[in-house]
């Protein structure tokens, strides 16, 4: 069974109302969930594989419709000024969104939303976190991911897929996966007749189509060319996110009305402002824009990325501290992030451009007991030379190291360039094991 072809927008529409319905009618359910940081790959990898399945025909699917559900609270949106960019390129709004605000309260999920009744497809990792997790891992039935396998989730997945390879964009898997279900779903609307009647007007189906397939191939687009910096990261990009690009590109092309007015340069560059424009942002939310947790052992760890750095945060934070000279308003607040989430650990993985125009990272770990102390210092001597860490004094030469009983903090270049939280993650997680 299929469920008819619709512009995005409406599908978002219908997927919306169907957990509506699912809940008070005690429905199955499909989810595709991307990852906690919910950045805009998970976006799209989630759209793309929901509104691409759902209208295709997937023999034995568990629903016929697949809901794409951003891992984030609605507020959440707000905080991700690339969202707001992209989106008019697909004709939807923020409200269009799916987010954990359109499931039932945490608190009564597993009454209202019954394990047996749902079945989940994770794009963007693979392996469910937090409360969703605890309760709905059993059902997680296949996966399209770029990150370490963590081997949860089971061998066969039948009719859904279990892809997991190294790629800059997990939205160029998205799209390797679902390419001939949507050739295919472009050609029928070629071929079955060429126009209908709307009012006096003929409406030609096939130009609506292409409309549609080019806004959804802008979002998939945005995110392999945030990911891979245009193509140009030669340390990210692969050889299924150069394929991706061609044909998400050739879709946007087939649409006069899109194409016209296209250039992928430009368009890289529209939406890769948007990201860096966090300065109307608060510092708590700059945290929390990009941040995952784990526990390793019964401990907590989280890991905030910025795109800005740590100076830029320091003054940030000073402003905020009503330019009292707090030296360390930035640590401060850190400490309380790290506190309203019970972490034992906490790490800041920083991008910026030096003034040569050289790309850099910073590393951040503050550990905050006796137990995490120890990891963190292990990590800082095992992983130290993969990650080429470098110390690191600010602008004030400080190194805001601390090394306390109770407490220990050390701020690091991250010369390793190439390594971003997908590495780092699971090196700090190591230590911590
Ligand atoms: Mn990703």
């Amino acid at each position: 069974m299929t469920v008819p072809r619709n512009s995005l927008r409406s599908f978002l529409v219908q997927a919306k109302s169907a957990i509506r319905t699912a809940i008070d009618k005690s429905q199955k359910i499909t989810f595709v969930i991307g990852n906690e940081s919910a950045d805009l790959d998970s976006l799209t990898s989630s759209i793309l594989y929901a509104y691409l399945r759902s209208s295709s025909s997937t023999p034995h699917a568990f629903t016929p419709l697949y809901i794409p559900i951003a891992n984030i609270p609605f507020s959440g949106i707000q905080l991700r000024p690339e969202f707001l960019a992209l989106l008019p390129h697909a004709n939807i709004e923020p409200d269009h969104l799916i987010t954990l605000d359109d499931l039932p309260e945490l608190s009564s999920i597993r009454s209202k939303l019954r394990p047996e009744n749902t079945k989940w497809i994770l794009v963007d990792h693979n392996a469910l976190q937090g409360t969703l997790g605890s309760i709905y891992s059993g059902r997680v039935g296949g996966v399209i991911d770029h990150h370490d396998d963590e081997n949860k989730i089971p061998e066969d997945t039948a009719n859904e897929p279990r892809m997991i390879e190294k790629t800059g964009s997990c939205t160029s898997l998205v799209t390797e996966y679902c390419r001939g279900a949507w050739d295919s779903l472009s050609n029928s609307a070629m071929s079955s007749g060429a126009s209908h009647a709307q009012g006096d007007a003929l409406v030609d189906d096939s130009a609506v189509c292409k409309l549609w397939d080019a806004q959804v191939a802008q979002l998939g687009l945005a995110s392999i060319l945030i990911d891979t910096a245009n193509l140009k990261s030669k340390d990210k990009t692969t050889e299924h996110d150069i394929m991706a690009v061609e044909y998400l590109e050739a879709k946007i092309m087939a649409c006069p009305q899109v194409s016209a007015g296209f250039d992928r340069s430009s368009f890289f560059k529209h939406i890769d402002t948007a990201k860096k424009d966090i300065g109307g942002l608060k510092l708590q939310d700059i945290l929390r824009k990009d941040y995952k947790q784990w526990t390793e052992r019964g401990q907590k760890l989280g890991i905030s990325s910025v795109v800005k750095p740590i100076d830029f945060l320091q003054e940030k934070a000073q402003g905020e501290a009503n330019g009292r000279s707090t030296d360390d308003a930035l640590f401060t607040a850190i400490r309380k992030f790290s506190g309203d989430r019970d972490l034992d650990m906490y790490a800041l993985m920083t991008t910026s451009t030096s003034p040569e125009g050289r790309f850099q990272r910073e590393l951040l770990v503050w550990a905050f007991t006796a137990e995490s102390i120890a990891a963190a210092k292990k990590f800082s001597s095992v992983a130290g030379g993969e990650l080429g860490l470098e110390d690191w004094h600010g602008s004030d030469r400080s190194s805001h190291e601390e090394h306390m009983e109770q407490d220990w903090r050390k701020v690091w270049w991250q010369r390793s360039v190439e390594h971003s939280r997908k590495r780092v993650a699971p090196l700090l997680r190591e230590a911590m094991g």
